[in-house]
């Protein structure tokens, strides 16, 4: 604004100044035509002495305002540098600012960046929290559980104590066992000794007992050694001198065997037991009777024969003679004389079967019997047709003894 104002003024004083010459050109040209014309020249020139002057004063006015016209030129000058000046500071500080705002921005892009950065790092740190928080719950358990252990801790010590406790004392018992034990032990020795000795002595009193190949009489009921040939066995013996050859009386031993049993005998002598084929043949080398015991329901009744022998195992046993019969029972024996014997797995009956599997048990069987004391016992006194039977008995062979003992005696 300044600027222009002092252009403008500049101008308008080189108007005025070219309006001042215009205007002294004409007076100059007015006074010499004046001068031509007038008559009195000492007054023109008096005139142009006087125009001079103010045309000098003119030209010192005009000095002074081009002096002032150069000033302010300068002054422009000046304020034109400055302007300049300012121009290129604006532009530096423009260029400042636009530097400055690319930084801003690329340090806003970074801060952008920073803070997503940290946005993720705060999820993270978030989730290590969280997971702090965790370890933390797990320690306070661990913590817990640790307390318990050390709890459990005292108390298996304490069991331990007390355990330790009762083994010193099982120890000191084993140790009083032991030496009971000991004690027994030593006492059981004797008894030992006592007993081996006691044996020798029964064994020598049995000895004395055998009279060769029967029973002895007049000794108490018990088991006694027989010997015949060169075997010797036991055989349960009263004081009659009877021998029991066969016994049953409550089914608790099987009767229904094959033949080397029948021959070899088998069974518990205390019981139920047949004393065997073989020994009878040995045996009935002597003449013996044959006493038999036959019960029923607490009824007793007993057949005796007089001659009772076994032939040997060629003959398969057979059943030789019987003799003369007495007793209770009825002679129901007498059927099976000179028959051989029979058993499931040999069948030397007169039957075209086999009488032995039919009816359970080895006997003299022929066509098949009238006796056979070796069924099937039947706690009930009835059997179907294999039964423990004596014909005479009911005058049926289904009735079933329940009590049975065969024994024999040499005849004298
Ligand atoms: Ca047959």
């Amino acid at each position: 604004m300044e600027k222009n104002e002092i252009i403008k003024e500049k101008n308008e004083l080189v108007m005025e100044q070219l309006k001042i010459k215009d205007d002294i050109v004409n007076i100059v040209k007015n006074l010499q035509s004046q001068l031509a014309n007038a008559e009195c020249k000492i007054q023109i020139n008096e005139l142009v002495n006087s125009k001079n002057n103010e045309i000098n004063e003119h030209i010192v006015q005009f000095k002074n305002i081009e002096n002032l016209i150069k000033l302010r030129d300068e002054t422009i000058k000046l304020l034109n540098e400055q302007i300049r000046n300012k121009d290129e500071k604006e532009i530096i500080i423009t260029a400042k600012i636009k530097d400055l705002q690319a930084r801003l921005e690329s340090a806003e892009e970074l801060l952008s960046i920073r803070n997503k950065e940290i946005s993720v790092k705060s999820e993270e740190l978030r989730i290590i929290l969280d997971q702090i928080e965790k370890i933390k719950t797990n320690d306070e358990k661990v913590n817990n559980m640790t307390a318990n252990v050390d709890y459990l801790k005292s108390q298996l010590v304490n069991a331990e104590l007390q355990i330790q406790a009762k083994e010193d004392m099982l120890n000191t018992k084993d140790m009083e066992l032991k030496s009971k034990e000991d004690l027994i032990r030593i006492k059981d020795d004797e008894a030992n000794v006592k007993s081996n000795q006691l044996k020798v002595l029964s064994e020598q009193i049995l000895l004395k007992d055998i009279t060769k190949d029967s029973c002895p009489k007049g000794r108490p009921n018990g088991i006694y050694i027989i010997k015949t040939g060169r075997t010797m066995f036991e055989a349960p013996c009263n004081s009659s001198g009877w021998m029991t050859i066969q016994r049953r009386q409550d089914g608790s031993v099987s009767f229904n065997r094959y033949w080397d049993d029948y021959k070899n005998g088998f069974g518990d002598l205390k019981t139920e037991f047949f004393i065997g084929l073989e020994k009878l043949y040995q045996l009935t080398k002597k003449p013996h009777e044959l006493y038999i015991k036959l019960e029923l329901n607490g009824t007793s009744k007993y057949a005796l024969y007089d001659d009772f022998k076994i032939g040997s195992e060629q003959q398969q046993y057979e059943l030789s003679t019987v003799g003369d019969y007495s007793g209770t029972a009825g002679g129901a024996l007498e059927y099976h004389t000179k028959m051989k014997f029979s058993t499931a797995d040999r069948d030397n009956d007169h039957s075209f079967g086999n009488c032995a599997k039919k009816h359970a048990g080895g006997w003299w069987f022929k066509n098949c019997l009238t006796s056979h004391l070796n069924g099937k016992y039947y706690t009930s006194g009835f059997a179907p047709h294999d039964g423990v039977s004596w014909l005479n008995w009911n005058n049926d062979l289904k009735t079933s003894l329940t009590y049975v003992e065969m024994m024999i005696r040499p005849f004298s």
